[in-house]
């Protein structure tokens, strides 16, 4: 395979203050054999049987580093923002293992996930307990994954003033994305369809304690606690206010996230598969996702009549497995003009977060800075995939 980056030396990737996204990608990705070995150099001296290692070998290299990587580079990225000078090859290192720490949950969360949702392929391969030698095992699997978190944080962090609070968050997202999972298996089953368990209060529920945790508010914490930022500090435009900036990373990361996955919901709705790069299936599969309970909500503003027919019409025809009746639904979403609806929330959610990000105090020492967020908000803005 031709690396061509591979030729740029690091001393000069050390000096480049906004590396474009492909160095930046690629930089982090080389991080990844470091933390291979540094597991299967472990499970090694542990004695195990060669097929073992060779069993763990291909479970970190099928499920780890195929995704686009986008929570392990916020890690990053956020530090980079709060430290504000150029990191050292030492400081890299230190925040991209932490980085491909939030890949391994995910990846942990991922082959669960697949196995309870039955699924049959991820990131453009089969999902792993879908290889016929795999199975049941992929839970074993699984839950090697997590305590490899932990491996590797004990290894590169137990000197770290700041190790319990990195072992408290993981275990903490851990717990809540696990309640997330929760309240999402039990609302939208696949084979059960019943809208009355739906509604835009429950998936705002859904999709922050499933989702947001550990997507949007775990990368950037992780960075805050590398970089010393205080649980509270004198805010440094109005010294007898407090900033405490785990709350307020919190509160506007949750929002980035479900902002995130509203956008999610409604570009697998919306957006036809040759721009979107897959295949909507979210009416088919009965999710529980904010097109559906938009919908549902909105029928309160027609008349009764016509309430009562799209009530029945989605009742029978969402979340079947039958192209005919997924057309049906597209077509009450339409006459409801649910994009419209989408368009003015993501205008009204883009310009709160905006305001509540420039209400950050920023002053010239050590605290919460904007750009963590304003990067965050930018990429997805308008997103069309
Ligand atoms: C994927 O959601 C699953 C998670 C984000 C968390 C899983 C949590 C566990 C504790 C296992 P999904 O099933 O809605 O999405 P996808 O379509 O990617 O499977
Ligand atoms: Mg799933
Ligand atoms: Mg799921
Ligand atoms: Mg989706």
């Amino acid at each position: 395979m031709v690396r061509p980056l591979n030729f740029i030396p690091s001393c000069l990737l050390l000096l480049a203050p906004q590396l474009p996204s492909a160095m930046a990608r690629q930089r982090f990705e080389d991080v990844f054999p470091c933390i291979r070995s540094e597991l299967i150099d472990h499970i090694t001296a542990q004695g195990m049987p060669k097929e073992a290692i060779q069993w763990y070998t291909n479970n970190l290299n099928y499920n780890v580093p195929g995704g686009k990587l986008n929570r392990g580079i916020s890690v990053v990225d956020s530090f980079q923002v709060l430290k504000g000078t150029t990191l050292t090859e030492d400081e890299y290192q230190k925040a991209a293992i932490l980085g491909w720490c939030v890949e391994l949950l995910q990846a942990f969360f991922l082959v669960s996930d697949d196995v309870m949702d039955s699924s049959i392929t991820r990131r453009g391969q089969p999902c792993w307990y879908k290889n016929p030698e795999v199975g049941l095992i992929a839970i074993n699997d699984a839950f090697m994954l997590e305590s490899a978190i932990y491996h590797l944080i004990k290894s590169r962090f137990r000197q770290e003033s700041y190790y319990v609070d990195l072992l408290e968050l993981f275990h903490e997202t851990t717990y809540q994305t696990e309640m997330g999972q929760l309240i999402d298996l039990i609302t939208a089953p696949e084979d059960h369809v019943d809208l009355s368990k739906f509604n835009l209060t429950k998936h705002r529920l859904i999709v922050v304690y499933k989702t947001a945790f550990y997507s949007f508010y775990l990368p950037v914490a992780l960075s805050m606690y590398m970089a010393g930022i205080p649980d509270s500090y004198p805010s440094p435009v109005s010294p007898n206010e407090t900033v405490k900036p785990f709350d307020v990373a919190l509160s506007i990361l949750l929002q980035i996230g479900e902002y995130f996955q509203i956008q999610d919901d409604f570009l697998d709705y919306h957006v036809p598969p040759e721009l979107l790069g897959k295949v909507g299936t979210d009416i088919l599969d009965n999710k529980c996702s904010w097109v559906i309970n938009t919908a549902l909500a909105v029928r309160g503003t027609l008349s009764a009549t016509r309430k009562t027919e799209i009530r029945a019409i989605l009742d029978e025809n969402y979340g079947r497995k039958d192209g005919e009746k997924e057309a049906r639904v597209k077509a009450v979403l339409k006459e409801l003009d649910i994009a419209e609806i989408y368009n003015e929330y993501e205008e009204g959610v883009y310009a709160k977060l905006k305001g509540e990000i420039e209400k950050i105090p920023e002053g010239p020492g050590l605290g919460l800075r904007r750009d963590v967020f304003t990067k965050f908000l930018g990429k997805i803005y308008k997103r069309q995939k």
